[in-house]
């Protein structure tokens, strides 16, 4: 008999095909993870059992997506799948004109060269790793002004990553509107632990740039989960489909940076889109300078087609319930086996707060580095770095950045793993909690000068 009248939902999807992994010994994985450095950005793909590291372009495609793929239409100019494509972002978006470039920081590049003079701000609901280094990059300075919530793991504020109006109006009378090209807001924040924005603040921003005639730029790159979110938690939403919340969040911006190696179900490419036609006029002008042709940015046609069909799939409530579940899924294993995680569970994966798995340990020591690179010994499962060797040195003083977050993140990758794999991985996070007191820090031996997570090495102290 079964216990109560729940019914278990499943993925909507079967598998058809299959790929290998690889299990190794712990031997083996010692000698794997000194090799590289303690990072788990050097690790071979290969010696990974479950890799966890992102969720950025390792998505399953479909059927649908793999068939378009043969439709690839590899004209120098003009391809068809450019069309499908612009399609596509006009309908699930509705953003006018759309530039595509090979990733997500490559629009992050043209908007922000496009936009920011030397010496503006820009306000954003927390910062990320590369949008920050093209606004600092074109002269520009990143202001967090994001709810105080978000800098707390154990808060269950449900829209952690909303904008705290005041603190935007207080940077506006400070650094004048004229001195703030536009105000960078992500859906979903991935730095916060996945977590998203709420419509009713983002109407209430929108109307307080508009006030101040300042545009807002939508990191879109996790649309879709952050409406599902807003489906599931906001008054007024549960019976919209997520499709007409993605356009709602879209529609109270001016523009769009995307990743679509997310939320879009691709392996590779990426998006500017605007509404703007002199600022769609500039980036043309600049794709062509650093990507290519405006109208394949960086991509072969069948990338574009497979994106196109990516878009329309990623918007469907069955999908995003199946995608946003299954991390909820693990979150909700390690927070009832008492193992500390970002609260509430985001949307794209489940976050440790090494603060409180590792008290031992300062930041200085590099705690969440250490403890990914623990879980990684004890079963080959890699994740990823999220706290302050992500967030690198201020430009200015050469210091440090500490953020108040020190995380470890466990990504779900889109269609990819079964539930039988999250058990093992969070069996595995039990036990590297357990033996937690037995994990010694880390010293970094070598550093580059850019986005340091993905190359710095270290050493155990
Ligand atoms: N995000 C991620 O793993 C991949 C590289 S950084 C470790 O989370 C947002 C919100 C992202 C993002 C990438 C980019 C850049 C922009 N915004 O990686 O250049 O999460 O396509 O996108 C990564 P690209």
């Amino acid at each position: 008999m079964r216990p109560s009248k729940q019914r278990s939902w499943a993925e909507p999807y079967k598998i058809k095909m299959v790929e290998p992994v690889k299990m190794t010994s712990r031997k083996d994985r010692e000698k794997f993870i000194n090799d590289a450095g303690y990072n788990t950005f050097l690790l071979r793909s290969d010696d990974v059992y479950i890799d966890l590291l992102t969720d950025s372009g390792t998505s399953a495609m479909s059927d649908q997506q793999w068939a378009g793929m043969m439709l690839g239409d590899e004209a120098y100019a003009g391809s068809r799948n450019y069309y499908n494509l612009e399609d596509a972002v006009r309908k699930y978006y509705g953003y006018r004109y759309l530039v595509p470039t090979h990733q997500g920081r490559a629009a992050e590049h043209l908007i922000s060269q496009i936009m920011i003079r030397e010496g503006d701000m820009i306000p954003g609901n927390m910062y990320f790793t590369t949008t920050r280094l093209h606004q600092e990059l074109a002269g520009g300075q990143f202001v967090d002004v994001i709810i105080d919530e978000a800098h707390d793991p154990e808060s269950e504020h449900p829209f952690k990553g909303n904008v705290d109006l005041q603190k935007l109006e207080d940077l506006i009378k400070k650094a004048g509107a004229d001195r703030i090209p536009y105000v960078s807001i992500a859906t979903s924040v991935n730095m916060a632990g996945g977590q998203p924005i709420s419509l009713e603040n983002l109407r209430a921003l929108r109307e307080l740039t508009q006030k101040h005639n300042i545009p807002i730029i939508h990191d879109m790159t996790r649309v879709a989960e952050n409406a599902y979110f807003i489906k599931m938690k906001e008054k007024g939403y549960d019976d919209m489909p997520v499709v007409a919340i993605v356009r709602e969040i879209c529609d109270l911006t001016d523009g769009a940076t995307m990743s679509a190696k997310k939320d879009a179900l691709v392996n590779i490419g990426g998006f500017l889109a605007v509404n703007d036609k002199e600022i769609f006029e500039e980036a043309r002008n600049l794709v062509v300078v650093y990507e290519g042709l405006h109208t394949y940015g960086g991509l072969a046609g069948r990338d574009m087609e497979a994106m196109a069909r990516g878009i329309s799939e990623s918007v469907q409530d069955d999908h995003i319930r199946a995608r946003v579940g299954q991390v909820q899924y693990l979150g909700d294993k390690l927070i009832e086996w008492k193992v500390p995680v970002v609260r509430p569970i985001g949307s794209h994966g489940v976050f440790l707060d090494a603060r409180k798995i590792l008290p031992h340990m300062s930041q200085d020591q590099f705690s969440a580095q250490a403890l990914a690179a623990e879980l990684y010994l004890d079963s080959g499962v890699r994740s990823m770095e999220r706290g302050v060797v992500s967030a690198g040195r201020n430009p200015e003083s050469g210091e440090h950045n500490y953020p108040s977050l020190e995380m470890v993140r466990l990504t779900i990758p889109r269609r990819v793993y079964t539930q039988a794999h999250m058990d093992v991985v969070a069996e595995s996070v039990a036990e590297v909690y357990e033996n937690r007191k037995r994990i010694r820090g880390l010293k970094m031996v070598y550093e580059p000068k850019y986005l340091r997570f993905f190359q710095a090495r270290f050493e155990p102290l």
